[in-house]
């Protein structure tokens, strides 16, 4: 329908990842006139934008994908860890098997969204000029659609190539015979490194805080190993909807405390086989909690990554003697040959926290040791993450402040879903749920199980009104802080806690408690009315 025109919808889905395609397909089935907006030109989300040479998932690729069979049963990643062309070809398939793409607005960024009590819709602008009144708006814009570029003196002035992670190229850029700088070692800054070290002429890598990177283990996956996988998937997929991080594993029912030890070496020795996510979720269940345990698991991450490293000076830059914080106190990521990349003649490592950067200059990065000639500068810097895909849009709430001004005083999400005074908004995929540590297809899917039935419930009252209540977004926020505090997670310098971005307020940005946890108590609010909103 068309009033004054702008566009009138039930609703109106923001962002055109794993989140935003759930909702659209699932809304669309459930007879509801929906569409989604998106800002790039194609589908996938992060994997749309993040497409620097090396970007690819952390998350094994059986786990990396919806559970429904129709879907999983004709599609297969070729690498455990796919690429993002591999990510992206999913999504082009999800769009064939789903027909998404017809209801998806692309190149269209919403700025602003304004809640009229007296229509009870939503008015939503975005970049392309269009108006759209939804009477429900639901934002997926994921935790890292806002890359962070830091305030570098003299940036500006870099004569060469400079691109952020998250805005590379579309059309790609080629390292190969350039001088290549990587600013940050997280887990886009190890990615980069690692395939710019095997064409570049020289690569320079900036670290500020070491990664704790842990060994990835790709495997190629032929026909029969993908054919015997799925057989799995089943029963992977009903486990993964009850785990801490959305995977089929858990971490073990053993403290390192309390066992020998040998016991203690040898479980580490397994977990760090096994690779991936295991040795920091798979393995003891105290790790996080209990100082010694996680003091032993770093050591035994660090000889084994010294081990590596033949120049000992750098070593102990990328894997100190004493931890900077506590071990996967910071999200680790996965690494193929990041630390043996340092052992080549073409790549070196400059330790911002002895020398930092004084100013970039035309032709590359000045610190306080000397100045690196740059061709290509790689900001791997991250993102203001997990609120600022949602606090860069103007959400004006019924008491005339927009999100942004309502978190300067620290984030109130109820059930990291809803906030009070922004009635009919949900965001899936967003702070204060534990989306942040959880494998984003699980996330997706159970948030937007939750999300779909609830708006079928106010469908059922004749489209009612629906808001967080102030006591419940309270509660949750206690809640949020309580699940964390008693880990060692606060004692890093972390996006998740916001410490990443100067200026942001520090404050625990997700629910710690686990994706099962959770989801148990979101269930428990619909059952009994949706307990913690108001309806009417
Ligand atoms: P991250 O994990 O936030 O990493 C950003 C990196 O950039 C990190 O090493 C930072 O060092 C570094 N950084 C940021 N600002 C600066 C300045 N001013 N100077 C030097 N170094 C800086 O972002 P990613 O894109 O790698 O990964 C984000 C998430 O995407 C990841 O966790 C996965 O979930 C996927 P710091 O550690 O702050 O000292």
């Amino acid at each position: 329908a068309d009033n004054g025109g702008a566009k009138e919808l039930d609703v109106l889905v923001v962002g055109a990842g794993f989140a935003g395609v759930y909702l659209l397909d699932r809304l669309r089935g459930m007879g509801m006139s929906v569409q989604a907006i998106e800002a790039g030109s194609g589908l996938g989300g992060v994997w749309y934008w993040n497409c620097y040479p090396g970007a690819r998932v952390d998350s094994p690729g059986p786990m990396y994908q919806f559970s429904r069979e129709d879907l999983w049963r004709d599609w297969k990643f070729t690498e455990l860890y796919p690429a993002w062309p591999e990510i992206r070809d999913y999504f082009h398939y999800l769009d064939e098997k789903l027909d998404l793409s017809r209801d998806i607005r692309f190149n269209a960024r919403v700025e602003e969204a304004e809640f009229d009590a007296a229509s009870n819709r939503w008015t939503v602008r975005s970049s392309d000029g269009s108006v759209i009144r939804p009477r429900y708006f639901v934002v997926c814009v994921g935790l890292g659609s806002k890359p962070y570029t830091p305030n570098l003196p003299g940036l500006s002035d870099f004569a060469g190539e400079r691109h952020h992670t998250a805005l590379w190229p579309q059309q790609g850029l080629d390292l190969a015979g350039k001088r290549v700088g990587v600013i940050g070692t997280g887990a886009s800054g190890v990615q980069v490194a690692q395939e710019a070290a095997a064409v570049a002429a020289q690569l320079t890598v900036f670290q500020r805080t070491p990664n704790l990177a842990l060994p990835m283990r790709q495997k190629r996956l032929d026909d029969d190993t993908i054919l015997r996988m799925k057989k799995g998937y089943p029963v992977a997929y009903e486990k993964r909807r009850t785990t801490l991080g959305g995977f089929d594993y858990q971490s073990l029912e053993k403290a390192a405390s309390e066992v020998s030890a040998e016991e203690r070496q040898a479980t580490f020795e397994r977990v760090w086989e096994i690779g991936g996510f295991a040795p920091w979720v798979g393995s003891f269940n105290d790790l996080l909690i209990d100082e010694q345990s996680n003091r032993a698991a770093y050591d035994f991450w660090r000889d084994k990554t010294r081990a590596r490293i033949k120049d000992p000076a750098i070593a102990e830059i990328l894997a100190p003697t004493e931890p900077i914080h506590p071990y996967g106190a910071k999200r680790p990521s996965l690494e193929q040959n990041f630390f043996d990349i340092f052992n080549q003649s073409n790549v070196s490592l400059v330790d911002l926290r002895n020398t930092p950067i004084e100013k970039v200059t035309r032709s590359g990065i000045k610190t306080t040791a000397g100045e690196y000639g740059l061709d290509v500068l790689v900001l791997a810097t991250g993102f203001d993450a997990v609120t600022g895909g949602l606090t860069s849009i103007d959400i004006w709430g019924t008491d005339g402040r927009t999100l942004k001004q309502k978190w300067a005083d620290g984030v109130r999400a109820h059930l990291g879903m809803a906030s009070a005074g922004y009635p009919n908004l949900l965001f899936v995929y967003g702070p204060h749920s534990p989306n942040a540590f959880a494998n984003g297809p699980t996330a997706a899917e159970l948030q937007g199980e939750w999300v779909a039935k609830m708006l079928d419930h106010v469908r059922g009252r004749n489209w009612a009104q629906f808001e967080a209540t102030v006591p419940a977004e309270e509660a949750w926020r206690a809640k949020v802080f309580e699940a964390v505090d008693a880990t060692l997670i606060p004692r890093a310098d972390s996006w998740w806690v916001g410490a990443n971005i100067p200026g942001k307020r520090r404050e625990m940005l997700a629910f710690a408690g686990g994706l099962g946890t959770y989801m148990a108590i979101c269930n428990e609010s619909a059952e009994r009315g949706y307990e913690g909103f108001s309806i009417g």
